[in-house]
């Protein structure tokens, strides 16, 4: 059996500068970074909106199918990533779990290739990290999730702790990169 890394929605519009940044999206790049090649298999998530969706009475405009906002930071090694999996891409629904990509079933494509452990980091905590990270747990993943490689919107002070307890309480493990 194998493992993967999961890198959720780090992309422009979630970092300083962005639609809907996360203030410190920008600090677990170079985290991804250093940790890349310990890994078999390399799975990015985008989340990736048509330009009219539900989605956006929540949320201000971002991450826009093809846009600037959308992009990979040009700092993060993309060109490493084996897979890139598109989110959000339904106009009547949020989509925030990896698992609701469209172009490929992320369930099944880690079954094929015998993946039975995932790590998982990225952008942002409150939402899609932490609803990732529970439908992996619901598939029968065993699921970590790098601590500092994660960042949040932050709204509430709490609310960055809290997504982590309750990933925690659903059975995943929370460890920090030199962990790995
Ligand atoms: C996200 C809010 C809205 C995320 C996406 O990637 O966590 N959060 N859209
Ligand atoms: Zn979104």
């Amino acid at each position: 059996m194998s493992n993967a890394l999961l890198i959720v929605d780090v992309q422009n519009d979630f970092c300083p500068g962005g639609a809907l940044p996360a203030p410190a999206g920008d600090k677990i790049i170079p985290v991804i970074n250093k940790i890349l090649d310990s890994f078999p298999y390399i799975i990015a998530s985008r989340d990736w909106h048509p330009e009219q969706t539900i989605h956006f009475q929540k949320w201000p405009v971002h991450c826009v199918q093809n846009s600037k906002g959308a992009e990979f930071p040009q700092e993060l090694n993309s060109e490493k990533f084996n897979v890139i999996l598109n989110k959000g891409t339904a106009s009547k629904d949020d989509g925030y779990s990896a698992f609701e990509a469209t172009n490929k079933n992320l369930a099944e494509y880690l079954k094929s290739n015998k993946i039975d452990k995932l790590y998982v980091t990225g952008l942002v905590a409150e939402y899609c990290v932490k609803n990732t990270v529970l439908d992996a747990l619901k598939y029968g993943f065993k699921t970590m999730v790098i601590k500092d490689a994660v960042e949040g919107i932050r709204e509430k002070d709490e609310d960055f702790e809290n997504a982590f307890k309750e990933m925690e309480k659903a059975g995943a493990k929370v460890i920090m990169s030199n962990e790995i």
